[in-house]
């Protein structure tokens, strides 16, 4: 991988999120040798221009979550279901080494290994809100290669129309799975084009370093129009299909939970609305943005659609 580990970086180095954001001033002019987590190799010229002015999905007037809310408040309920959960059990997690199936309606089906999967792709850094369908949002750094560049090396057959993604399966390791909360293993899934689109990521690190366990290591989604829940992680499977996936999310719940899952202010869910949102970190709420603020880029994909009918 070309991040370090969590765990292989001496605390000393372990910066807040003001450092940080001063930091990336700092790599901009030097790019070599700051103790800053390998960050050399992640590709910069989208982090520079993304100060100051509002580049592709950088919301210049939002403020990052701290680094250490967005690793302590999670949902991943392989790791248990309340939000503190994920960080205290997820630490013993191994991600390495990490194969990812690719099978379906594709010209190379494999077992990769997840450094080949990736390896002629440098990260880069795109900082996305994240909606969670629960009413709480963050603001994050993530460090991510376009899907749609995985996807193209992997050459989908005509017949991909949709792409699923499903987290690893394993009791041992996640004590979550003992018990049927979810039909495990957790499934997500994408409509080809969605999948394509330059916004979606999949993301292996946040504030310049690897990504720790809780956020979904070694590798999640990431789909910042829609909800936190489409983002799957620790993804040990790929597989292009003809028709639409049953995602675990819709499977527990048809009418909460539907394969689109767009942000939508004005389509609330059965039990909430979805009017607002609460900033991790913040006291007040702020009104949610039709499709979380990138409407411009992404409203174009559903043209013609019933969005309260497909939610
Ligand atoms: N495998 C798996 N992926 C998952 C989840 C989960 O429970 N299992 N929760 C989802 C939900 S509901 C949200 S909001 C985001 C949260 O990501 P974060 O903890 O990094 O903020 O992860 C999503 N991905
Ligand atoms: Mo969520």
């Amino acid at each position: 991988m070309l991040i370090r580990k969590r765990s292989e970086i001496p605390s000393s180095e372990i910066t807040p999120e003001k450092t940080y954001i001063d930091r990336r001033k700092f790599i901009g002019a030097t790019l070599a040798g700051v103790g800053a987590v390998a960050v050399g190799r992640t590709r910069l010229p989208s982090l520079l221009a993304a100060e100051g002015d509002s580049g592709v999905g950088f919301p210049a007037d939002d403020e990052l979550t701290p680094y250490e809310l967005i690793t302590s408040y999670n949902n991943f309920y392989e790791f248990g279901t309340s939000k503190e959960d994920p960080a205290r059990n997820a630490q013993e997690f191994v991600t390495r080494p990490w194969t990812v199936r690719v099978e379906g309606e594709v010209s190379r089906p494999a077992d990769y290994d997840l450094d080949d999967l990736l390896r002629p792709h440098t990260p880069e850094e795109r900082i996305y809100r994240l909606r969670c369908v629960e009413g709480w949002s963050a603001v994050i750094p993530w460090l991510g290669i376009p899907l749609r560049d995985i996807i193209e090396r992997l050459q989908p057959t005509s017949n991909a129309r949709f792409v699923e993604f499903t987290t690893l399966l394993d009791p041992e390791q996640m004590p979550g799975q003992r018990r049927r909360v979810l039909n495990w293993p957790y499934v997500e899934g994408l409509r080809m084009d969605e999948a394509m689109h330059p916004l979606t990521l999949i993301a292996v690190g946040l504030y310049g370093r690897e990504l720790p366990n809780q956020n979904g290591a070694p590798l999640r989604l990431v789909v910042p129009w829609k909800y936190g829940f489409k983002s799957g992680k620790s993804i040990v499977k790929i597989r292009f299909r003809r028709n639409m996936p049953l995602t675990s999310w819709a499977d527990a719940a048809p009418r909460e939970y539907g394969f689109y899952a767009n942000v939508n202010p004005e389509v609330d869910h059965p039990r909430w609305s979805q009017a607002r949102e609460r900033r991790l970190g913040k006291f007040l709420r702020i009104r949610t943005q039709m499709f979380n603020g990138y409407g411009e880029e992404v409203a174009h994909l559903y043209n013609g659609m019933d969005l309260r009918r497909w939610f």
